[in-house]
């Protein structure tokens, strides 16, 4: 091995999403088949001994790339000179619970992280934050940024993409693969908006192709926005393999340039781009440069629909930072 590692933390790494990411990251997935990793896992100290476990089969894997697993339930350990921080861990939303209850339960978890993140990552840290609600997590982590990028404070509506793009593949009888910038906008709740009017299957525009728009207005937007819902009903969990895959499609996309013409969908800071007030974190289609800068997609022709959505989903997030002000001070 001749490169230097890259140092990978993840948090709730005993969990289903913990479960599912931890192997393909080991076996070069997001890096490539020449880029050591040193995975470092943080979990809750009632579950270090899953944990344990956990390192066992990654041992067993014998993985050429992995080049050390650390597990801890130290935040700073975990997060030591990370480049790259997948923040998974959280509570989870039980029965009867409100989004507004799960807001206020999870926030005080990201502000800890938030601080030993910006102690002790590496200070251009690339964080995703998948743990839920992901968008306002994700800003309460990054208002601890003095001395990491708050650039790179992201959340992940990954997921929501690959199913929007499923769902416009299956509809038009074509393959996924020649779906492209069919991004999602906003918050990862159900106000969040999947652009078709600008996605693309292969060299034609989704309208032109799909020309049903009773369906795409309707049956389209709700499948994408209700699926994480029908995948609970179904499985009796929620996603997990899914949401692992999106965020390593995410992570993987941040560390490479975007193939031209393509769009990402992640969830970034706001600059004030598409009348969204600066500094929510909020999905917009963006792209990544050679450097691994991400940029948001500028000049996105919205008609009116999708306008009103965009700022409905904006106006959801606004909400939810208003509900966790005292965290931000
Ligand atoms: P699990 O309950 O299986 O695993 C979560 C793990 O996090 C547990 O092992 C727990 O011990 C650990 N944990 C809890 N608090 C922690 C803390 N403060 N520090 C470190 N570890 C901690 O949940 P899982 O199915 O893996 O889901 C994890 C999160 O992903 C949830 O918040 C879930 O809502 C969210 N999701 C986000 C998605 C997205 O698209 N952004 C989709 C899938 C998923 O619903």
């Amino acid at each position: 091995m001749s490169k230097a590692p890259i140092r990978v933390a993840v948090t709730g790494a005993a969990g289903q999403i913990g479960y599912s990411l931890l192997f393909p990251i080991a076996a070069g997935h997001v890096f490539g088949p020449e880029q050591p990793v040193i995975l470092q896992l943080l979990e809750l100290p009632v579950a270090l001994g899953a944990l344990d476990g956990v390192r066992m089969e990654l041992d067993d894997c014998a993985f050429p790339l992995l080049a050390d697993v650390i597990t801890t339930s130290e935040a700073e350990t975990a997060f030591g000179d990370a480049d790259l921080a997948l923040l998974v861990g959280s509570k989870p939303r039980g029965p009867g619970m409100l989004r507004a209850d799960l807001i206020r339960s999870n926030g005080p978890i990201f502000t800890g992280q938030g601080k030993a993140l910006d102690a002790a990552a590496s200070e251009n840290v690339k964080v995703v934050v998948v743990g839920n609600p992901c968008n306002t997590n994700c800003l309460i982590a990054r208002h601890q940024a003095k001395r990491t990028n708050a650039r790179n404070y992201t959340a992940m509506t990954r997921l929501d993409q690959n199913r929007a793009r499923n769902q416009i593949a299956k509809k038009a009888g074509l393959a996924v693969g020649d779906v492209n910038r069919l991004v999602v906008w906003g918050n990862h709740s159900q106000t969040m908006y999947p652009d078709f009017t600008n996605g693309f299957i292969g060299d034609r525009k989704v309208t032109d192709l799909i020309t049903d728009t009773e369906w795409l207005n309707g049956e389209f937007i709700d499948t994408v926005q209700q699926r994480g819902k029908a995948i609970i009903d179904a499985r009796g969990k929620s996603s997990a393999a899914s949401a692992a895959w999106a965020a390593l499609d995410h992570a993987r996309d941040w560390f490479r340039p975007t193939p031209a013409g393509e769009w990402v969908s992640m969830a970034v800071p706001s600059d004030g781009s598409y009348g969204v007030p600066e500094g929510l974190i909020f999905s917009f289609p963006c792209t990544v440069d050679a450097d691994g800068e991400y940029h948001i997609v500028q000049g996105v022709e919205l008609d009116a629909a999708s306008k009103a959505r965009i700022a409905a989903s904006a106006e959801e997030l606004v909400g939810e930072r208003d509900a966790v002000k005292d965290l931000l001070v």
